[in-house]
């Protein structure tokens, strides 16, 4: 073996362990507090996750991060975005999504938990030049304000298909949309087909949508249930576009009686440049009924030879 393979296989061999001892290293949850919604996202050699922070709306202020390199150290960067940086902000900070486009980082939240299109609040965007901010809200006022085709707007994720193009999925109250995002992420264009909210929902649909690619397949899953209670959990579709038809498979997440209640409102991280994936999600501890009690674990997400995903088995360590 000359020298250059062998620093290849020496790095392939140090890789390969340093993420096996994360695997047996891990507990969850991954971090203490009350966190939940949390999205996982890859930023160059560093996982991050950006969750909820889980108290009364009038509390939700602000969001946390973290970022780990092994999945096992977690470092904290509290208030990545907070309250003194979006001028329309009232209570309820939630479900962030983050994006690294443009030279920048994207951070898309939820804000006010609008009952009604009288009420001010909905989707808004925040944008810093770090991925542990501080975030700024760019607009000066939300993205999506109203409520299209009965989609409450909160919960959005943001996609980007292998053709550059960004979709951005989102709704609660059982309706799900899709809208397109411009090159700088800032506004919204319409489809080829000139519709500007295209509502996508699956059967059972509640909330929570989150999307990726695999082998040229579209995996399109979301939360089930309400989040207050033990059968929150997550369900899935598997389309040939990112438009759908999303024809609800089944559950992949759900309340085990031997671990915790309540699972749900996940994102999925991949290993970089492996077909190795994690579910990151939420869940409340075993007999605790406070709605905001939920935590934030990870676990092994498996996809089946014919490319359906096995049911996830929650851990108290992975
Ligand atoms: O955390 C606030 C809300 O709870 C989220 O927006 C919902 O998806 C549910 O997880």
């Amino acid at each position: 073996m000359n020298l250059k393979k062998t620093i290849v296989f020496v790095c392939f061999i140090l890789t390969g362990w340093s993420f096996a001892i994360a695997q047996k290293a891990t507990t969850n949850p991954v971090f203490p507090g009350w966190y939940a919604d949390p999205e996982g996202v890859v930023f160059g050699n560093e996982y991050w996750i950006y969750p909820t922070t889980s108290a009364e709306y009038k509390d939700q202020t602000y969001l946390d991060a973290f970022s780990s390199k092994d999945l096992v150290h977690w470092t904290k960067h509290p208030k990545v975005l907070s309250r003194e940086n979006i001028g329309w902000f009232k209570m309820a900070l939630w479900a962030p999504a983050v994006v690294h486009a443009n030279g920048k980082y994207y951070l898309f939240f939820g804000a006010n938990d609008i009952q009604n299109n009288e009420q001010h609040g909905g989707i808004g965007v925040a944008v810093s030049d770090k991925p542990e901010g501080p975030f700024k809200d760019a607009l000066g006022k939300p993205l999506i304000d109203k409520f299209h085709n009965g989609a409450q707007p909160i919960d959005q994720f943001v996609f980007k298909d292998d053709d550059g193009s960004y979709y951005m999925y989102y709704g609660g109250w059982r309706h799900c949309n899709m809208v397109k995002l411009s090159k700088d992420l800032l506004s919204i264009i319409p489809f080829e087909d000139g519709e500007i909210y295209k509502e996508v929902t699956p059967e059972n649909y509640v909330e929570g949508p989150f999307m990726l690619k695999r082998n040229g397949k579209y995996y399109f899953m979301w939360s089930e249930g309400g989040w207050g209670g033990p059968h929150y959990s997550v369900a899935y579709a598997i389309a040939d576009s990112p438009f759908g038809p999303f024809k609800r498979i089944g559950k992949i997440l759900q309340q085990d009686p031997e671990i915790a209640t309540g699972a749900g409102h996940h994102s999925v991280i991949q290993v970089p440049g492996k077909d190795e994936w994690y579910i990151v999600y939420h869940r409340r501890p075993l007999g605790d009924t406070t709605r905001d009690h939920r935590v934030t674990c990870i676990d092994k997400l498996e996809f089946n030879p014919d490319g359906t995903i096995e049911p996830v088995k929650m851990t108290k360590s992975f």
